[in-house]
């Protein structure tokens, strides 16, 4: 049985698609595969990570019999891909099963934020409707611009998305594409012309702090944020900053900067709906990625093609 060993946090859905198949060791907890209580790190040939969490090079060496990291997650920003490369270890990961659930997610956020459904539930909840003084009313996103920011797989379903409730999309990206909406060369452009601006592009250090101060004041203050993609994609202080002096509406999000670490100042925001980066959080998809993730696991041992190996291991 091949020993495999499980980066931080991999969920228990994962586990339980890999139990029996594989000896598995556990770093939650533990910084280092040296660390792991009773494991020789030289015996471990495969890893499951997720893509937010970092598997960085010194991650890789520390395991001389390293063959593959299988992402539990379509985003692997978290993991030196050129590290492993260049060590002979492949990658994969698991895009498309997520991709409707993950814009399905933006869009639930979306609406949550404008239409200010976690004030009225709690409204309901604790007792004030009936004494509510005035009608408090939200904004609607029917006929208002939804500006994508990268308009790749998730993007795109998040568009149609926005689309069959009303919005009209525009996008930004690194290029144009062949596609009905109108593109805006970079995002402060695109948030000028947008009322609810979604970020759905990849993480990592080309698109770190791509939403800055800058592309905030161009939202403007009756406009919204929603990010469900990577927090490191926004300039969190400066958004925090924004929202604190009413220079955009509000936001709705999904990820954070330093997760699980969320500003203590946006847990007491009215203009903000805030989830635990539940993206993919539901059972079903949650199955469906555990399944494409062992499915690479085992085509890998087996000598078989693999079915999603990530883009930079297919030149
Ligand atoms: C998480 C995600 O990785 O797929 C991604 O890129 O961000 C999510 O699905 C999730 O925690 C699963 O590990």
């Amino acid at each position: 049985m091949h020993r495999l060993l499980l980066a931080p946090g991999i969920q228990p859905e994962m586990r339980a698609v890999l139990d029996g198949r594989f000896e598995m060791f556990d770093m939650t907890g533990f910084d280092s595969p040296a660390d792991v209580p009773g494991l020789d790190p030289a015996t471990i040939t495969a890893v499951v990570t997720k893509g937010e969490s970092v598997f960085r090079e010194r991650h890789i060496a520390a395991l001389p019999n390293l063959k593959i990291i299988a992402n539990f997650g379509v985003g692997y920003d978290g993991i030196e891909v050129q590290a492993a490369k260049a060590r002979g270890v492949m990658v994969t990961h698991t895009p498309n099963v997520l991709t409707d659930e993950t814009a399905t997610t933006a869009l639930l956020l979306a609406l949550a934020v404008t239409r200010k459904l976690v004030v009225l539930d709690r409204l309901v909840r604790t007792g004030g409707w009936p004494t509510e003084p005035r009608e408090l009313l939200a904004n609607s996103i029917i006929g208002k611009t939804a500006g994508i920011i990268g308009l790749g797989r998730i993007g795109k379903a998040i568009a149609r998305r926005l689309e069959a409730c009303g919005a009209v999309v525009a996008y930004t990206d690194t290029k144009q594409q062949d596609v009905p909406y109108p593109f805006h060369p970079d995002p402060v452009a695109l948030a000028k012309a947008s009322d609810l601006l979604v970020v759905a592009c990849q993480g990592g250090a080309s698109t770190r702090h791509l939403v800055d101060a800058t592309v905030l004041d161009a939202l403007g203050p009756e406009g919204f944020l929603v990010n469900a993609a990577r927090g490191t994609i926004v300039d969190e202080k400066a958004l925090v900053a924004a929202l604190k002096e009413g220079r955009i509406a509000g936001a709705g999000l999904d990820v954070f900067e330093n997760e699980p670490h969320v500003p203590a100042d946006l847990w007491t925001m009215d203009n903000v709906v805030l989830m635990p980066h539940r993206g993919s959080g539901t059972h079903e998809t949650r199955r469906r990625m555990a399944e494409l993730c062992r499915s690479n696991l085992d085509a890998f041992f087996a000598g078989q093609p693999l079915p999603t190996p990530v883009p930079e291991m297919r030149g």
